[in-house]
Protein backbone atom coordinates (compact mmCIF):
# COMPACT_ATOMS: atom_id res chain seq x y z
CA UNK A 1 0.00 0.00 0.00
CA UNK A 2 2.50 2.64 -1.25
CA UNK A 3 -0.66 5.66 -0.22
CA UNK A 4 -4.44 5.31 0.82
CA UNK A 5 -6.41 7.18 -0.63
CA UNK A 6 -7.30 9.88 2.08
CA UNK A 7 -3.61 10.57 2.19
CA UNK A 8 -3.61 13.29 -0.26
CA UNK A 9 -5.94 15.13 1.49
CA UNK A 10 -3.72 16.16 4.31
CA UNK A 11 -0.44 16.91 1.96
CA UNK A 12 -0.69 20.31 2.06
CA UNK A 13 1.40 23.00 1.20
CA UNK A 14 3.28 25.31 3.73
CA UNK A 15 4.92 24.96 7.22
CA UNK A 16 8.03 24.53 6.25
CA UNK A 17 10.76 26.33 8.72
CA UNK A 18 13.66 26.81 5.96
CA UNK A 19 13.56 26.90 2.40
CA UNK A 20 10.21 28.09 1.69
CA UNK A 21 8.30 26.15 -1.27
CA UNK A 22 11.65 25.62 -2.80
CA UNK A 23 11.78 21.55 -1.34
CA UNK A 24 8.03 21.68 -0.06
CA UNK A 25 7.22 18.24 -2.27
CA UNK A 26 7.42 14.34 -1.99
CA UNK A 27 9.75 11.81 -3.25
CA UNK A 28 7.02 9.02 -3.61
CA UNK A 29 5.88 8.46 -0.27
CA UNK A 30 8.05 10.54 1.43
CA UNK A 31 7.86 14.70 2.51
CA UNK A 32 11.57 15.72 1.08
CA UNK A 33 11.87 19.26 2.42
CA UNK A 34 14.88 21.22 3.32
CA UNK A 35 15.81 19.17 6.30
CA UNK A 36 15.20 16.15 3.83
CA UNK A 37 17.75 16.96 1.34
CA UNK A 38 20.15 18.56 3.94
CA UNK A 39 19.85 14.90 6.25
CA UNK A 40 20.17 12.69 3.08
CA UNK A 41 23.33 14.56 2.35
CA UNK A 42 24.82 14.17 5.31
CA UNK A 43 23.52 10.21 5.76
CA UNK A 44 25.12 9.57 2.24
CA UNK A 45 28.26 11.32 3.46
CA UNK A 46 28.71 9.61 6.38
CA UNK A 47 27.87 5.91 5.39
CA UNK A 48 30.74 6.98 2.98
CA UNK A 49 33.20 7.81 5.73
CA UNK A 50 32.35 4.93 7.58
CA UNK A 51 33.30 2.52 4.69
CA UNK A 52 36.32 4.70 3.97
CA UNK A 53 37.60 4.23 7.47
CA UNK A 54 36.70 0.92 7.35
CA UNK A 55 38.55 0.23 3.72
CA UNK A 56 41.51 1.76 4.99
CA UNK A 57 41.45 -0.47 8.47
CA UNK A 58 42.62 -3.47 9.35
CA UNK A 59 39.82 -5.86 9.13
CA UNK A 60 36.31 -6.06 7.05
CA UNK A 61 35.10 -8.70 9.62
CA UNK A 62 31.99 -6.96 10.77
CA UNK A 63 32.08 -7.38 14.20
CA UNK A 64 35.94 -5.93 14.26
CA UNK A 65 35.27 -3.04 12.04
CA UNK A 66 36.03 0.59 14.45
CA UNK A 67 36.07 3.86 13.30
CA UNK A 68 38.07 5.34 16.95
CA UNK A 69 38.17 8.70 18.02
CA UNK A 70 41.50 11.11 18.24
CA UNK A 71 43.81 9.90 20.86
CA UNK A 72 43.66 12.50 23.59
CA UNK A 73 46.49 14.39 22.83
CA UNK A 74 44.65 16.30 20.16
CA UNK A 75 41.90 17.28 23.16
CA UNK A 76 39.29 19.54 21.29
CA UNK A 77 41.17 20.05 18.00
CA UNK A 78 41.04 18.42 14.81
CA UNK A 79 42.82 15.63 14.07
CA UNK A 80 44.34 13.97 10.95
CA UNK A 81 41.64 11.93 8.81
CA UNK A 82 43.73 8.22 9.47
CA UNK A 83 43.91 9.69 13.58
CA UNK A 84 40.17 10.14 14.49
CA UNK A 85 39.44 12.92 11.72
CA UNK A 86 37.02 10.33 10.08
CA UNK A 87 35.30 9.77 13.40
CA UNK A 88 34.93 13.29 13.65
CA UNK A 89 33.33 13.83 10.63
CA UNK A 90 31.55 10.83 10.64
CA UNK A 91 29.71 12.64 14.41
CA UNK A 92 29.30 15.70 12.25
CA UNK A 93 27.83 14.17 10.01
CA UNK A 94 25.38 11.56 12.62
CA UNK A 95 24.24 14.86 14.35
CA UNK A 96 23.59 16.70 11.40
CA UNK A 97 21.17 13.67 9.95
CA UNK A 98 19.71 13.56 13.14
CA UNK A 99 18.79 17.05 13.91
CA UNK A 100 17.51 17.18 10.17
CA UNK A 101 15.52 14.39 10.71
CA UNK A 102 14.04 15.92 13.81
CA UNK A 103 13.17 19.26 11.77
CA UNK A 104 11.80 17.34 9.42
CA UNK A 105 9.62 15.82 11.74
CA UNK A 106 8.75 19.75 12.78
CA UNK A 107 7.96 20.48 9.49
CA UNK A 108 5.33 17.77 8.91
CA UNK A 109 4.05 18.64 12.12
CA UNK A 110 3.39 21.97 11.19
CA UNK A 111 1.70 20.67 7.93
CA UNK A 112 -0.57 18.92 10.09
CA UNK A 113 -1.21 20.80 12.31
CA UNK A 114 -0.41 18.31 15.14
CA UNK A 115 1.50 19.16 18.15
CA UNK A 116 5.57 18.76 18.48
CA UNK A 117 5.25 15.39 20.66
CA UNK A 118 7.24 13.25 18.12
CA UNK A 119 10.26 15.44 17.40
CA UNK A 120 10.73 16.89 21.11
CA UNK A 121 10.82 12.85 22.23
CA UNK A 122 12.89 11.81 19.26
CA UNK A 123 15.51 14.98 20.75
CA UNK A 124 15.51 13.24 23.90
CA UNK A 125 17.40 10.51 22.04
CA UNK A 126 19.56 12.95 20.18
CA UNK A 127 20.41 14.40 23.54
CA UNK A 128 21.89 11.18 24.83
CA UNK A 129 23.74 10.66 21.49
CA UNK A 130 24.96 13.69 21.83
CA UNK A 131 25.88 13.71 25.60
CA UNK A 132 28.43 10.96 24.96
CA UNK A 133 30.14 12.22 21.74
CA UNK A 134 30.06 15.99 21.94
CA UNK A 135 28.96 17.42 25.67
CA UNK A 136 30.94 15.09 27.94
CA UNK A 137 33.96 15.45 25.66
CA UNK A 138 33.67 19.01 25.32
CA UNK A 139 33.72 18.72 29.50
CA UNK A 140 36.88 17.07 29.49
CA UNK A 141 38.76 18.86 27.19
CA UNK A 142 39.23 16.09 24.09
CA UNK A 143 37.44 14.48 21.25
CA UNK A 144 39.08 11.12 22.46
CA UNK A 145 36.64 10.65 25.54
CA UNK A 146 33.98 9.69 22.79
CA UNK A 147 32.97 6.16 21.90
CA UNK A 148 34.23 4.63 18.84
CA UNK A 149 31.90 3.43 15.79
CA UNK A 150 32.20 -0.18 16.03
CA UNK A 151 30.44 -3.33 16.86
CA UNK A 152 32.91 -4.80 19.66
CA UNK A 153 34.99 -1.80 20.02
CA UNK A 154 32.27 0.55 21.31
CA UNK A 155 31.10 -2.66 23.56
CA UNK A 156 34.66 -2.64 25.24
CA UNK A 157 34.23 1.56 25.65
CA UNK A 158 31.34 0.94 27.28
CA UNK A 159 33.05 -1.73 28.92
CA UNK A 160 36.40 0.05 30.09
CA UNK A 161 34.60 3.83 31.38
CA UNK A 162 32.50 1.41 33.40
CA UNK A 163 35.43 -0.02 35.44
CA UNK A 164 37.16 3.35 35.49
CA UNK A 165 34.43 4.40 38.22
CA UNK A 166 34.90 1.23 39.71
CA UNK A 167 31.45 -0.01 39.61
CA UNK A 168 28.80 2.44 37.10
CA UNK A 169 25.53 0.41 38.47
CA UNK A 170 25.97 2.30 41.81
CA UNK A 171 25.38 5.98 39.46
CA UNK A 172 22.87 7.70 40.99
CA UNK A 173 21.71 9.06 37.62
CA UNK A 174 22.39 5.01 35.87
CA UNK A 175 20.10 3.13 38.56
CA UNK A 176 17.38 6.19 37.36
CA UNK A 177 17.53 6.12 34.07
CA UNK A 178 17.59 1.60 34.03
CA UNK A 179 14.81 1.83 36.14
CA UNK A 180 12.99 4.11 33.33
CA UNK A 181 14.04 1.59 31.05
CA UNK A 182 12.48 -1.06 32.20
CA UNK A 183 8.84 0.26 33.41
CA UNK A 184 9.04 1.58 29.78
CA UNK A 185 8.89 -1.88 28.44
CA UNK A 186 6.45 -2.69 31.29
CA UNK A 187 3.93 0.20 30.12
CA UNK A 188 4.53 -1.08 26.40
CA UNK A 189 3.91 -4.73 27.31
CA UNK A 190 1.06 -4.15 29.18
CA UNK A 191 -0.17 -1.53 26.47
CA UNK A 192 0.81 -3.62 23.90
CA UNK A 193 -0.72 -6.86 25.10
CA UNK A 194 -3.61 -5.56 26.37
CA UNK A 195 -4.65 -3.71 22.91
CA UNK A 196 -3.76 -6.92 21.26
CA UNK A 197 -6.11 -8.78 23.43
CA UNK A 198 -9.31 -6.32 22.53
CA UNK A 199 -8.55 -6.55 19.14
CA UNK A 200 -8.02 -10.32 18.83
CA UNK A 201 -10.91 -11.63 20.72
CA UNK A 202 -11.20 -15.43 19.46
CA UNK A 203 -13.05 -16.48 16.22
CA UNK A 204 -16.61 -15.21 15.97
CA UNK A 205 -16.27 -12.43 18.87
CA UNK A 206 -16.86 -8.90 18.25
CA UNK A 207 -13.35 -6.80 18.64
CA UNK A 208 -14.02 -4.97 22.47
CA UNK A 209 -13.93 -1.23 23.39
CA UNK A 210 -11.86 0.24 25.58
CA UNK A 211 -14.23 -0.07 28.33
CA UNK A 212 -13.24 -3.95 28.32
CA UNK A 213 -9.69 -2.39 28.84
CA UNK A 214 -10.33 -0.16 31.65
CA UNK A 215 -12.25 -3.40 33.00
CA UNK A 216 -8.92 -5.88 32.97
CA UNK A 217 -6.92 -3.26 34.90
CA UNK A 218 -9.89 -1.83 37.32
CA UNK A 219 -10.46 -5.62 37.81
CA UNK A 220 -7.00 -6.93 38.38
CA UNK A 221 -5.16 -3.77 40.07
CA UNK A 222 -8.06 -1.39 40.61
CA UNK A 223 -7.06 1.24 38.63
CA UNK A 224 -6.64 2.32 34.88
CA UNK A 225 -4.98 4.78 33.97
CA UNK A 226 -7.01 5.39 30.52
CA UNK A 227 -6.22 5.67 26.89
CA UNK A 228 -4.94 8.81 26.21
CA UNK A 229 -3.00 8.32 30.02
CA UNK A 230 -1.27 4.94 29.08
CA UNK A 231 -0.05 7.47 25.67
CA UNK A 232 1.21 10.26 28.63
CA UNK A 233 2.69 7.71 30.45
CA UNK A 234 4.89 6.28 27.80
CA UNK A 235 6.41 9.65 26.41
CA UNK A 236 6.99 10.53 30.31
CA UNK A 237 8.83 6.62 30.60
CA UNK A 238 10.41 6.85 27.44
CA UNK A 239 11.58 11.11 27.76
CA UNK A 240 13.37 10.07 30.89
CA UNK A 241 15.14 7.10 29.71
CA UNK A 242 16.71 9.08 27.47
CA UNK A 243 17.59 12.53 29.53
CA UNK A 244 18.69 10.43 32.53
CA UNK A 245 21.21 8.48 30.81
CA UNK A 246 22.22 11.31 29.50
CA UNK A 247 22.61 12.99 33.05
CA UNK A 248 24.68 10.22 33.92
CA UNK A 249 26.99 9.70 31.34
CA UNK A 250 27.91 13.46 31.45
CA UNK A 251 28.04 13.50 35.20
CA UNK A 252 30.50 10.52 34.95
CA UNK A 253 33.76 12.77 34.56
CA UNK A 254 33.05 16.05 34.68
CA UNK A 255 31.63 16.06 38.16
CA UNK A 256 32.32 12.78 40.26
CA UNK A 257 35.80 11.06 38.69
CA UNK A 258 35.44 8.79 41.55
CA UNK A 259 34.03 4.94 41.84
CA UNK A 260 30.27 5.33 41.68
CA UNK A 261 30.19 3.30 45.34
CA UNK A 262 32.24 5.84 46.65
CA UNK A 263 28.74 7.99 46.07
CA UNK A 264 26.80 6.85 48.13
CA UNK A 265 29.28 7.85 51.40
CA UNK A 266 26.91 10.58 51.32
CA UNK A 267 24.49 8.31 53.18
CA UNK A 268 26.99 7.10 55.70
CA UNK A 269 28.35 10.37 56.66
CA UNK A 270 24.51 11.66 57.85
CA UNK A 271 25.35 13.40 60.98
CA UNK A 272 22.14 11.40 62.30
CA UNK A 273 24.39 8.27 62.91
CA UNK A 274 26.87 9.14 65.90
C1 LIG B 1 -4.72 1.06 31.05
C2 LIG B 1 -5.28 1.50 29.79
C3 LIG B 1 -4.64 1.25 28.62
C4 LIG B 1 -3.43 0.49 28.61
C5 LIG B 1 -2.86 0.04 29.86
C6 LIG B 1 -3.48 0.33 31.07
C7 LIG B 1 -7.57 1.54 29.25
C8 LIG B 1 -5.46 0.99 26.37
C9 LIG B 1 -1.56 -0.74 29.79
C10 LIG B 1 -2.90 -0.12 32.39
C11 LIG B 1 -1.75 0.72 32.87
C12 LIG B 1 -1.61 1.16 34.14
C13 LIG B 1 -2.58 0.83 35.21
C14 LIG B 1 -0.42 2.00 34.50
C15 LIG B 1 0.74 1.13 34.88
C16 LIG B 1 1.85 1.99 35.44
C17 LIG B 1 3.17 1.82 35.17
C18 LIG B 1 4.14 2.78 35.79
C19 LIG B 1 3.67 0.74 34.27
O1 LIG B 1 -5.25 1.33 32.09
O2 LIG B 1 -6.47 2.17 29.80
O3 LIG B 1 -5.21 1.76 27.47
O4 LIG B 1 -2.88 0.23 27.53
Amino acid sequence: MAMLSFERKYRVRGGTLLGGDLFDFWFGPFYVGFFGVVGTFFTILGIGMILYGAAIGPTWNLWQISIAPPDLKYGLGLAPLREGGIWQIVTICALVSFISWALREVEICRKLGIGYHVPIVFGSAIFAYASLVVIRPVLLGAWGHGFPYGIYSHLDWVSNVAYQYLHFHYNPAHIIAATFFFTTVLALSLHGSLILSAANPGNGEKVKTPEYEDTFFRDTIGYSIGTLGIHRLGVILAVNSGVWAAICIIISGPFWTRGWPEWWGWWLNLAIWP
